[in-house]
């Protein structure tokens, strides 16, 4: 019989600040949703009547989808160039008399910097009209701020499961949005090419070709406008919006600045250490090549042998340890949360 995978509703947390922040969630590094985090403003203001107007002509180069599920594999979707305030007026419409491949297209955007090939993304310099309507949650050292970016979505829209490099706050700011996560430590059952997941279709995966899938334990969360989405570095994400969705993100560095890649402007670049033990990897990998299979299995098992000993993490996994009991999907829906704390609804 088909095993189901382990399902577990990310903790909430209510009237978070810095140092509950630091201490009871930021330290586990487990995702959780934050409720009730001042984020300004936007959360009133931000209708598309408002960002349209606020935001202006200013060029967004967006993802233009024939359908909600966006297919990195197969590519199912175009980069187009759009003024900013028509695309927020198609992302927000179901039916457009204006597309580029059908009436029904889905859009997506995630903001670029000014030189989108050096430039981190930054609201406040893309966007400062809109920006100062929108407060960044002071819960990391400003040295650590990495970058400030547009999320907004048609209704429908699902970004396929990846990781970042970097700490992440995930602002919604308006429409509800599911997001599903996995630990990094259930990578090898995620499919991976790079830093996404192959397996599409999180629902209803195809066991047949993917069977290891199920054993990933399912992190889920519906974040509503004003939450907070924190997800640690290296944590997998698959983002459903339910309905047309204004988010903002801003990614902090959890290691020190030199660890990570110059180069990387998305946040989603291996550390330097990691990006040079792989070259090695896979450099030992082509040294087996001249071995005889027997052989070559022989001393690939004693490799692996060698990485658990010496890579792998003696602790138990902290979302396990830590946040017992969690609540599992199947028990009720009904949520009921400890202030500043982790919410123990059963
Ligand atoms: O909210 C989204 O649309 C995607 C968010 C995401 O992938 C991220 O913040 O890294």
């Amino acid at each position: 019989m088909m095993q189901d995978p382990e399902k577990v509703t990310v903790p909430l947390f209510t009237a978070v600040d810095r140092e509950v922040f630091l201490r009871e969630i930021y330290q586990m590094r487990i995702p959780a949703v934050l409720r009730g985090v001042s984020l300004g403003p936007c959360l009133d203001k931000w209708t598309v009547d408002y960002l349209r107007e606020k935001g202006g002509d200013r060029e967004v180069k967006v993802h233009v989808s024939p359908v909600p599920q966006m297919d990195f594999l197969h590519k199912n979707f175009l980069y187009r160039t759009l003024p900013f305030d028509v695309f927020v007026q198609r992302a927000a419409e179901t039916k457009h008399s204006d597309f580029f491949i059908s009436e029904e297209e889905s859009y997506y955007l995630r903001s670029l910097g000014d030189d989108p090939r050096r430039e981190p993304a930054d609201l406040r310099k893309q966007f400062p009209g809109l920006a100062e309507d929108f407060s960044i949650p002071q819960f990391f050292e400003p040295e650590q701020f990495f970058s400030c970016v547009f999320r907004i979505s048609s209704c429908g829209l699902q970004l396929w499961t990846h990781y970042d490099v970097m700490d992440n706050l995930l602002a919604q700011v308006s429409g509800r949005k599911r997001v599903v996560l996995y630990s990094p430590r259930d990578a090898q059952h995620l499919y991976l090419s790079g830093d996404k997941s192959e397996v599409l279709d999180i629902d209803s995966p195809d066991l047949e070709r993917y069977p290891e899938f199920v054993k990933a334990r399912r992190y889920e969360c519906v974040l509503e406008p004003g939450d907070l989405l924190f997800i640690p570095a290296l944590w997998f994400h698959n983002t459903l919006a339910l309905q047309f969705g204004v988010g903002v993100n801003v990614f902090w560095r959890h290691l020190r600045a030199e660890s990570y890649d110059k180069k990387d402007i998305y946040g989603n670049k291996d550390p330097v250490a990691a990006a040079r033990a792989m070259q090695v990897l896979e450099r030992a990998l082509q040294a087996l090549e001249e071995l005889p299979p027997d052989y070559r299995d022989f001393y690939g098992r004693r490799m692996v042998l060698r990485i658990q000993s010496c890579a792998y993490s003696s602790e138990p996994e902290v979302a396990v340890q830590g946040c017992s009991p969690i609540k599992t999907l199947a028990a009720s829906n009904s949520e009921t949360s400890v202030p500043g704390s982790l919410s123990h609804p059963d």
